[in-house]
């Protein structure tokens, strides 16, 4: 079973992944680190100033664990990951002023931070996760305050629960 963490950089996914991981059992891998690991890259993005990620060798790095499963995966789109790895995917989604200051304090330059606020504001990425996988598996949920992080554990935790009991005979 896995499960996909996605949204805007800044929603709130690797804190959720990593709190959800230690107290699910599951595994938490960050595709954004893995890439770095790996040197997974194909030219660099001078505009946005980062390095452009090379989907295909991402995607074979992570087809071995993918097909063992237990896996949270957190990364902000998944518009190239086959849509057989997940069983459940969410969407983070925070109010644009939260999520500017959490990316001002990231440093993010201006335009970055533009472009992203303005990801969030048209839901690109939620739009991209409903393209990709069937509706009824993709959810939204809120990542404004400490207490949405909590409810979100709880209703992840459930959901896994109860995937693994309708999946165990
Ligand atoms: P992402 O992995 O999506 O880029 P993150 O987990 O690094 O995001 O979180 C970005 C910042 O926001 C970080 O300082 C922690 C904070 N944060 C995350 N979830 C939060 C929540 N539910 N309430 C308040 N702050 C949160």
């Amino acid at each position: 079973m896995a499960v996909a963490l996605l949204g805007t950089p800044g929603v709130g996914k690797t804190t959720l992944g990593k709190e959800l991981a230690s107290r699910s059992g599951l595994k938490y891998v960050n595709v954004g680190d893995l890439a770095r690991e790996g040197q997974l890259y194909d030219g660099y993005d001078e505009e946005y100033d980062c390095p452009i990620l090379d989907e295909d060798r991402v995607v074979d790095e992570l087809e071995n664990q993918m097909s063992e499963g237990g896996v949270i995966v957190d990364y902000h789109g998944c518009d190239f990951f086959p849509e057989r790895w997940f069983h459940i995917v969410f969407v983070l989604k925070t109010d644009n002023s939260i999520l500017y200051k959490r990316l001002e304090n990231r440093g993010y330059n201006e335009k970055k931070l533009k472009d992203n606020v303005q990801c969030e504001i048209f839901q690109v990425l939620h739009e991209e996760a409903l393209a990709s996988y069937k509706e009824e598996i993709v959810h939204q949920l809120p990542s404004n305050k400490p207490e949405d992080l909590e409810d979100n554990i709880t209703q992840i935790l459930k959901w896994i629960e109860q995937w693994v009991k309708d999946h165990s005979s």
